[in-house]
């Protein structure tokens, strides 16, 4: 059973999860609006992923006896003044992601909720991957700069980091 406060701070991360997913879908659409199919391709299916962390969180809530709460989210940026800006915000935002699981981590061992926190290292292990992944292309897109040829070939080149990181094993919390 989960405590109140557990419950509000997850409910918190739901709604941190769903507004990433917003953001982006936003970006997706901003690239895809651009021309750049592969970016966008990345986009959609980080957006995907962050819906599924949101569901992952509102089936836990729920399972342990918690009531899971579906919000008004903050409407995202929906355009930038380029891809590199853009990039940069992708880093930003899972920065301030990390942040917030690591402060649902600090609650869940205050508590002593050690489900909760067994949960979360699901979410500890996935920011990891996912700020390696927004440094790693944010500096291929730092050094590409305003070359519109660069962005062309980068633009190849995330189809195939979409491949390899879907590639990747799904983790054993459903
Ligand atoms: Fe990338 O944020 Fe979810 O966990």
């Amino acid at each position: 059973m989960l405590s109140k406060s557990i419950e509000k701070a997850l409910n918190k991360q739901i709604r941190i999860e769903a507004e990433s997913s917003q953001v982006y879908l936003a970006m997706a659409v901003w690239a895809e609006v651009k021309g750049l199919e592969g970016i966008s391709n990345f986009m959609y299916d980080q957006s995907d992923e962050e819906r599924e962390h949101m569901l992952k969180l509102v089936k836990f809530v729920n399972e342990r006896g918690g009531h899971a709460h579906i919000s008004e989210l903050n409407a995202p940026n929906v355009s930038f003044d380029s891809f590199q800006k853009m990039f940069e915000k992708l880093l930003e935002h899972e920065i301030f992601v990390s942040q917030s699981i690591n402060e649902l981590v600090h609650i869940s061992l205050q508590e002593k909720d050690y489900a909760t926190h067994n949960f979360l290292q699901w979410y500890v292990a996935e920011q990891i991957e996912e700020e390696a992944t927004a440094r790693t292309i944010l500096d291929k897109i730092n050094m590409i700069g305003d070359d519109k040829g660069g962005l062309y070939l980068f633009d190849r080149d995330i189809q195939q980091l979409n491949v390899i990181s879907s590639a990747a094993p799904e983790s054993p919390v459903a």
